[in-house]
């Protein structure tokens, strides 16, 4: 999984142009490549569903031949992004200013990027990319160049739209193979009893020693969620998140106002910007960093600013494949703040197959960040030749 060929940046690799500057190896390509995996299990929630991974594989490659890897999910319903949309951005529009920069360069990388608006997953994906051969050439991983805090995180898993003893019959496999213990319910679709039934349900079933948590993906009203908090009062839930939208304004800080646990804002709150709108304007008070929206480089703003304000931070699930999680994963655990709580990984054990050389691995609710210079993986070639759909 690791790679052992490179360990270090030589002389010639590292090229000292300054007092203190320094420079890499040019980015010499950014390939874009979709690739479309089943999944074994689809998910469904309230703004929409999902039965493949339709990502987007990005390489950006180097000069001397490393290659930097990230992905890209689209997430229509979410930011807009379609399959194509994510090739078509980074084939014509973010490729040409990216090539010619350095690993290093992520910040004028970012720069560039930013003058086109929105394309939160594209950007994201390229940022990650750089971050990885940047790991890669300098033979240090990712997790360490982000802050590398802990070796490993709690993970939580994300149940979607299933009948009351179907989701509790899931959360227990999920506790009794991997001893996952934090679930996060997906709420906000069908009528309001149902979806309290279901956490009722987990909850008789697991006990108490499980997390349970909701999220309805601004399914209900503002009163709709204010209904279902009191209905779900005893259940225990330890936070909730996108309840109602943050666009009806009003309604949604009289229900952040009354909600007794965190509230956590999610698509509401994909930019360091409208991170601080939600939490300054009480539409929040807690925020789910992705790293599949804000890449590296921004989940970093973001979880310093969530640290600022004094706001607490969970690591979402973009319904992330393989690559992805092992971003997410990078992240989360190379901070105190981001590692706090249980973090959304898993939801790639729904999947039919991945991309990766190796299986990654949960063991006793836990995955440990993965070793190696950069995010430590590497793509199975023949697995690419199979999966990709441009070809
Ligand atoms: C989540 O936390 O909301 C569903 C839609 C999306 O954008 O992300 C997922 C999970
Ligand atoms: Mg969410």
């Amino acid at each position: 999984m690791t790679d052992t060929t490179r360990l270090t940046a030589t002389d010639s690799e590292l090229r000292t142009t300054g007092a203190h500057a320094v420079s890499l190896p040019k980015i010499v390509s950014v390939a874009a490549i979709p690739y479309a995996i089943p999944y074994a299990k689809p998910l469904h929630f309230a703004s929409g569903s999902i039965d493949v991974a339709d990502n987007v594989l990005v390489q950006v490659t180097t000069e001397d031949g490393i290659v930097g890897i990230a992905e890209a999910p689209p997430r229509p319903y979410t930011y807009g992004e379609t399959q194509e949309s994510i090739v078509a951005a980074i084939d014509r529009l973010f490729a040409p200013v990216i090539v010619g920069l350095t690993p290093l360069d992520r910040e004028r990388a970012r720069e560039k990027v930013e003058r086109t608006v929105a394309n939160h997953t594209a950007k994201a994906a390229l940022d990650m990319a750089m971050w990885d051969a940047l790991g890669k050439t300098l033979g240090v991983s990712v997790h360490n160049l982000l802050g590398g805090y802990t070796g490993s995180l709690r993970v939580s898993h994300m149940l979607g739209f299933d009948p009351p003893q179907a989701v509790a019959e899931q959360a227990i496999a999920l506790r009794d193979v991997l001893g996952i213990t934090s679930f996060k319910i997906k709420v906000g679709q069908r009528p309001i009893s149902r979806d309290v039934e279901v956490c009722r349900v987990v909850r008789d079933t697991l006990g108490d020693d499980v997390e349970i948590y909701i999220d309805g993906n601004r399914g209900w009203t503002a009163s709709e969620s204010a209904e279902a908090l009191r209905m779900l009062s005893d259940v225990g839930l330890s936070r909730v998140e996108e309840l109602c939208p943050a666009d009806d304004v009003l309604g949604r800080r009289w229900l952040v106002a009354q909600c007794p646990v965190p509230f956590v804002a999610d698509e509401s709150a994909a930019t360091p910007a409208e991170v601080t709108r939600e939490i300054l304007s009480g539409a929040a008070n807690a925020i789910s960093i992705k790293t599949a929206r804000t890449g590296f480089s921004d989940s970093l703003r973001v979880a310093n600013l969530a640290e600022g304000l004094g706001v607490e931070t969970v690591i979402g699930n973009q319904i992330d494949a393989h690559v992805g999680t092992v971003c997410s994963l990078a992240f989360g655990a190379a901070r105190r703040s981001t590692s706090r709580h249980a973090a959304e990984l898993s939801n790639y054990l729904d999947m039919a197959d991945h991309l990766l050389t190796e299986p990654l691995v949960i063991e006793n609710g836990q995955m440990s960040v993965v070793p190696g210079p950069g995010l430590g993986i590497e793509i199975d070639p023949g697995k690419l030749a199979h999966y990709r759909t441009d070809r």
